[in-house]
Parts: C-alpha cells; sequence; structure tokens
C-alpha cells in the first residue's frame, strides 16, 4: 500500500495587515546597508528586509576594530554607520517594483527625530516602519532612550501619528524588564515588538591587555542569545496583544519553530546570514516546510504561542 505524503505546509505569513510569502526576515544592519544587497536577499528567498538603521545624517560609525568573531557568534559595534536619509532614497529606489518587503529601520535621539524620519521611510515606499529603540552601543541613542518605558511610548504615538504604514518598536534585552517595554510600545500604538537586539557585551585581547573592539563594548549576536531572545519573546507574549517578530540567534528550522511557540508570529535572521550566505533562507524555507509536515503543523498559527501553559 503506498503511504500518502502529508500535503506541504503553508509557511504564509500576515503580519500587521503586511501578507509575507513566508515568516523569515533579514534582520537590520546586515549585509551593510545598500538597496543591492536587500533586493539580493529578497531574491534569495527573505520574507522580507530590514534596512540599516538609518538616522537623520550620515554617519561613519565606530574607528575599527568593530567587528570580532567567536565560533558561530559576533560581537559588533558598528556605529550606526549610514548614508542618512536623504541620501538613502537611492538604496529604497533600487528595491521598487521588486515585490520585496522593505522594513525601513530608523534612529534618532528625540521623538521628532524618529516621526519625520519615518515619513522619509513611508514616502520611499517602505512596507513598514522598524523603531531601533535598542542597539546596546550607541550614546544618545538606541538602548540609552529605549530602556525607559515611557520614551518608548512617546517615540512610538509619535512616530504612529506621523505615517499610515505599521511601526514596529526593536527592544533591548540588556533591561530588567522587557514586557514593560512592550507594553509602552503598545500602548503607543506600535502593530508589532521585535525583540531581540543584540546583548551589550564585551571581547578583551589577553596578549594587548585591553578591549578588542575600539568602543570597548559591542553587541552579541549568534546562536549564544538565542536563550535570551526565546525567554524575551516568551515574557512579551504573556504580557502583550500585538505581533512579536522574534530574533536572536536562529541558525536552523527548528530554532524557528522555538520561537514561534514562544510566541514569534514571524522570525529576523542575521549572524547566520554573515556566516553561511543568502542561500540560507531557501534552506531555511524548505527545511521550515519538513519540519511542519513532521510534526504534524498545517501552518504556522497552529506552532504559534503553543509552549504556554
Ligand atoms: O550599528 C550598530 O553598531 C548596531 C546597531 Br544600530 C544595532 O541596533 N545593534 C547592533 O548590534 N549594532
Amino acid at each position: 500500500m503506498r503511504k500518502s505524503t502529508p500535503a506541504e505546509a503553508d509557511i504564509g505569513a500576515k503580519l500587521a495587515g503586511i501578507e509575507l510569502r513566508n515568516p523569515i526576515m533579514l534582520a537590520s544592519g546586515i549585509l551593510g546597508e545598500t538597496g543591492e544587497l536587500l533586493l539580493a536577499a529578497h531574491r534569495a528567498g527573505a520574507g522580507a528586509v530590514v534596512t540599516k538603521s538609518i538616522g537623520l545624517d550620515p554617519r561613519d560609525g565606530n574607528k575599527n576594530p568593530t567587528i570580532h568573531q567567536s565560533g558561530r557568534c559576533m560581537l559588533n559595534s558598528m556605529g550606526l554607520p549610514n548614508p542618512g536619509i536623504k541620501e538613502f532614497s537611492k538604496e529604497m529606489k533600487v528595491l521598487e517594483g521588486s515585490g520585496a518587503v522593505v522594513i525601513g529601520s530608523i534612529f534618532g535621539a528625540k521623538t521628532q527625530d524618529f516621526a519625520s524620519l519615518a515619513k522619509k521611510m513611508e514616502d520611499y515606499g517602505a512596507s513598514a516602519i522598524e523603531l531601533n529603540l535598542s542597539c546596546p552601543h550607541a550614546r544618545g541613542y538606541g538602548a540609552e532612550i529605549g530602556s525607559n518605558p515611557a520614551t518608548v511610548r512617546n517615540i512610538t504615538a509619535g512616530v504612529a501619528a506621523s505615517v499610515d504604514i505599521p511601526v514596529f518598536a526593536k527592544l533591548t534585552p540588556n533591561t530588567r524588564d522587557i514586557a514593560s517595554l512592550g507594553l509602552a510600545a503598545e500602548e503607543g500604538g506600535a502593530s508589532a515588538v521585535v525583540a531581540i537586539n543584540t546583548i551589550k557585551a564585551m571581547a578583551i585581547d589577553p596578549r594587548i591587555r585591553k578591549p578588542v573592539l575600539s568602543n570597548k563594548y559591542g553587541g552579541l549576536s549568534g546562536p549564544a542569545v538565542k536563550p535570551v531572545g526565546l525567554r524575551c519573546v516568551y515574557e512579551l507574549y504573556e504580557a502583550l496583544s500585538i505581533p512579536i517578530i522574534g530574533v536572536g540567534g536562529i541558525s536552523d528550522a527548528t530554532d524557528i519553530a522555538e520561537y514561534m511557540m514562544a510566541g514569534a508570529s514571524a522570525v529576523q535572521v542575521g549572524t547566520v546570514v554573515q556566516s553561511c550566505g543568502l542561500e540560507v533562507f531557501s534552506k531555511l524555507n524548505e527545511s521550515l516546510k519538513a519540519f511542519m509536515s513532521e510534526e504534524g503543523f498545517k501552518n504556522l498559527s497552529q506552532m504559534r504561542g503553543i509552549a504556554h501553559g
């Protein structure tokens, strides 16, 4: 007797009204800041691509060394290098008409900066805005402002009032209570939260007897941070009503399943793309479908949050 093969699992996702062909996005800041690379990630199978965080003015970023690789983990202190929002229109033009779902990541020091950056990103054709409230090592930006729930609420509300596209708040894990940051974003009108950004960390060169990175501190990413990301997504799922995008240490389909079972509606990948290349998107898509078929899941929503009591 012939064994019937199970129907292929549906990995399409809908997030804040945006249709995604699959839930696996390219995380912000991976592969640089050019439109060509974002387009390449789309063509390689990414469900959406997030731009490098863009600010009002051009920035060179920190002096080298800005990256330290340790096994499959990575420490970075890029320092928000970007061409500035005006110049970035050229990169966004490259993506026009490509069918890519582009999420415009922005950073600023205050609500007004975020609001005007978001408006520009919307004009450039972004499908959603990702607020960087979580870079762990940038003075005056990122986690320095995004660790305070009132600031998160104000910035999110200011941006939500200035654009018609969904606003996602990317949260820091470098906090005692990530759920209160998520709730503040939700109260401010965020359509989703993204968790997590990198974890503040450092490396020391024992021969030179000094920190490796010129900035001393950097953000840790890669497989070592996955348990922290999962815990954050799990806590956010218990507290929030809006969707969660899980990020941190994903390198295979079971990692994605773990994030979904913790409560994520979609995920982002970064360090694995740096180490394995863009082919990882099609591999993850296929292995996610295979995992779901083996485990009897027909679609993503059947997995979402099932690790909760
Ligand atoms: O540019 C960076 O150094 C950087 C940013 Br904006 C961020 O959000 N997270 C990170 O690890 N590095």
